[in-house]
């Protein structure tokens, strides 16, 4: 019989934390031979991200997981081998209770928020006493090889390459969203919070000399963008054009689909963790808009990233990158911004190619977790 993993996501907000919990469970379920439960107390998100799902069913069975609603009156189980909480939630407390008399030892860790702040690593791994004589460990997903790295299924760079190496195969993809964008466009992807540079860089984009294509994931930014165009009722399959800039309105796809969607784009306008990460595998330009926390806390985040991501890249182009992120973070200029981005297009590209191959090297998190169990024992 296969050994169970227990993984449970609150979903709080947005759709990070089940973005992170259900790409994690799918990886150790087909690559670790895992049973793995992911329980959910909100399966409306969790529908998004997996259409084919039933938002009512108390328990089913997706792509090799067993997803089971996190609901109350609490199913009481026995603990599996190894029980995942997400990102500090609390465990149903029946649960904690059976974790004390265990037939077999459980490992229990906590799933952190993924930060390039360099205090990670010494946090991950570290263990924290919990009532009862329980213990918990911490474990930090990152960008060095003292963390937990980062989410990457072990085909996922194939099948990228695969995807990108078949101009057919990327443009049926794209009419399947309808997306026909014109041969000399610049295609880029936009996933963000509301944003009130929104405005400023569009009509840098719309009066510029390169044709671009921007394909709008629906979501918090569209009150955005329908004000900038002026129209309030822009929906889903919407397309626009102004001067150099045609804006294009998509659904929200599957999670497989939103990384053929960012495979097919030179630059990926990403937000929060999972989809920041997944373009960072894509390969492309990113600009990343960080989940804000309180007293500014995500700023500091966001400058560690980027010292990060710059190391190795030329002065000049570093610089007009990072100026980019503060823009769309810190509501500066955006106009000014993306116009100083231009002359290094091509040194960001091939810097972005670089990055994605020296992390692509690193152990990926779902692994990571599997050896951190087999330490443990
Ligand atoms: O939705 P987010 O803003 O999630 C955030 C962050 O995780 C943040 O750190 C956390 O504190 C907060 O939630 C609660 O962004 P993120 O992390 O990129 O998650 C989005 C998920 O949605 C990701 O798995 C990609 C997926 N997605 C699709 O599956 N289809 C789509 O069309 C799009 C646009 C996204």
């Amino acid at each position: 019989m296969k050994p169970t993993w227990d993984i449970f996501c609150t979903v709080v907000d947005n759709y990070g934390d089940i973005g992170v919990t259900w790409r994690l469970a799918r990886q150790l379920a087909h690559e670790h031979d895992l049973h793995v439960r992911l329980w959910v107390d909100d399966l409306s998100a969790f529908v998004r991200l997996c259409p084919e799902a039933d938002s009512q069913a108390l328990q089913q069975w997706q792509q090799g997981v067993h997803v089971l609603h996190w609901g109350s009156p609490w199913i009481e189980v026995e603990p599996g081998a190894v029980v995942i909480g997400a990102f500090g939630c609390s465990l149903p407390e029946a649960y904690v209770e059976a974790l004390r008399m265990p037939v077999e030892p459980v490992l229990w860790l906590n799933l952190e928020y993924l930060s390039a702040e360099a205090w990670v690593d010494g946090c991950h791994g570290l263990m924290s006493p919990q009532a009862g004589g329980l213990r918990r460990w911490f474990f930090f997903p990152g960008f060095t090889e003292r963390t937990g790295g980062l989410l990457r299924e072990g085909s996922l760079l194939a099948r990228r390459a695969a995807f990108v190496a078949d101009p057919l195969v990327r443009q049926r993809f794209l009419e399947s969203l309808g997306v026909r964008p014109g041969a000399d466009a610049r295609l880029i992807s936009l996933f963000a919070y509301e944003n009130p540079q929104l405005g400023a860089w569009f009509d840098a984009m719309a009066a510029g000399a390169q044709p671009c294509h921007v394909l709008v994931s629906e979501g918090r930014i569209l009150a955005d963008l329908r004000t900038w165009l002026g129209e309030p009722e822009l929906t889903v399959g919407d397309t626009r054009q102004r001067g150099a800039l045609t804006v294009q309105v998509l659904p929200f796809v599957s999670q497989d689909d939103y990384d053929r969607l960012l495979w097919c784009c030179e630059f990926n306008a990403v937000r929060g963790e999972d989809s920041f990460v997944r373009a960072q595998w894509a390969g492309g330009l990113l600009l990343w808009h960080i989940y804000v926390q309180e007293e500014n806390a995500h700023w500091e985040k966001l400058e560690a990233f980027l010292q990060r991501y710059c190391q190795g890249l030329a002065a000049e182009a570093g610089a007009a990158l990072s100026q980019l992120w503060r823009a769309w973070n810190m509501d500066q200029d955006m106009a000014q911004a993306w116009q100083a981005v231009q002359p290094h297009w091509r040194t960001l590209s091939e810097h972005a190619e670089r990055w994605r191959a020296e992390h692509a090297v690193r152990p990926d998190l779902a692994t990571a977790l599997v050896q951190f169990y087999r330490n443990w024992l």
